[in-house]
């Protein structure tokens, strides 16, 4: 799997998937990481995604749409962990993110999958990391290539 640079080809490839990955939580959003990844790997379609990293879920939308506008990707993944303090930072950031995953995808018509853990406790984050309760990076993968396989039902054989 290849972390995207500004290497990479520009060109269209429209059997490509995204992962957008906050760096935020990074115990916890590593885990969701490789969940996403042997998914990938499962399907045979390591080769054929990129990872980029972000600070936090707070700049996952504004990367999310500009891949999304890119016409580069036929599905993006977005994994994150926003855990609730003590002030209402939390709402803010968790809104936000998932108000401009959102937008991002209908707005461009690319599948923009959210798996991004809004949780209550860092227990119960790591319990939706691949510990207790699955693995939403892995379900997020599953989601993204259901996605790609439906909007290519959509637009027929000559899109
Ligand atoms: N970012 C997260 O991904 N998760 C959090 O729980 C979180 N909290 O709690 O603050 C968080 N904050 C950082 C935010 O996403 C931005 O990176 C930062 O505000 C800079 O814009």
């Amino acid at each position: 799997m290849a972390t995207t640079s500004s290497k990479n080809s520009p060109s269209k490839n429209k059997d490509r998937y995204l992962i957008v990955v906050a760096r935020f939580n990074e115990m916890i959003t590593r885990c969701l990481l490789t969940g996403a990844e042997e998914t990938f790997k499962a399907a045979g379609l390591s080769n054929q995604v990129d990872i980029i990293w972000v600070p936090g879920c707070f700049e996952i939308p504004t990367v999310a749409a500009q891949a999304a506008r890119s016409d580069r990707y036929s599905a993006i993944v977005t994994l994150g962990a926003v855990i609730r303090g003590e002030t209402p930072h939390f709402d803010f950031v968790a809104g936000e993110c998932a108000r401009g995953v959102m937008s991002a995808a209908v707005e461009t018509g690319v599948p923009i999958i959210f798996g991004v853990l809004t949780t209550n406790t860092v227990e119960q984050a790591l319990n939706r990391s691949g510990v207790k309760f699955g693995n939403k990076g892995r379900d997020a993968a599953q989601a993204a290539i259901e996605m790609t396989s439906t909007m290519a039902c959509i637009k027929g054989p000559n899109a």
